[in-house]
């Protein structure tokens, strides 16, 4: 097991019906620090780079979209395998198939109005941590 960092962010949906605290409170109960956190609303520029790997796909313009719609909460992580352990906790990205008990499964709205909308990010690997940590915390 190994010490890791990872990048949280909750989402525009996420922020605006107020489930800010509830992330925050399962990323903590779970056994995690917060080690930063910011209330921004991001440029396309920091959207196009962190969802770099999306370039190209048919909800890539639509998701930078609705990313950049309103305020999101970006928060750095540490924990024993918390890249894993968060992903865990979030859930599928569908959040109808995401297990309840997930964040995504308990609180995620079906994708039939904004598919984009699923309350949460998290990095899926240490390469996507450190790359994603350096675009939202480059003072880390
Ligand atoms: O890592 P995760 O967020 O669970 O899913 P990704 O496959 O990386 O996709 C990123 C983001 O894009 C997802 O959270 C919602 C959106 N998205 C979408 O709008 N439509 C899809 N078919 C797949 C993903
Ligand atoms: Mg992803």
């Amino acid at each position: 097991t190994a010490t890791e960092r990872s990048l949280v962010l909750v989402k525009p949906d996420g922020y605006s019906r107020g489930l800010t605290g509830e992330v925050l409170r399962r990323i903590e109960a779970k056994g995690y620090r917060l080690v930063a956190l910011q209330i921004l609303t991001p440029t396309t520029d920091m959207l196009h780079r962190h969802y770099a790997e999306h370039e190209g796909k048919p909800f890539f313009g639509p998701l930078v979209e609705f990313m950049c719609s309103g305020r999101v909460v970006a928060v750095a992580i540490e924990g024993e395998r918390c890249i894993e352990g968060f992903r865990s906790l979030a859930g599928a990205t569908d959040p109808t198939k995401a297990a309840p008990g997930s964040i995504r499964g308990d609180l995620g709205r079906d994708w039939g109005l904004a598919v984009q909308a699923n309350i949460v990010h998290g990095s899926d690997s240490p390469e996507s941590a450190e790359r994603e940590l350096a675009i939202w915390f480059p003072e880390l």
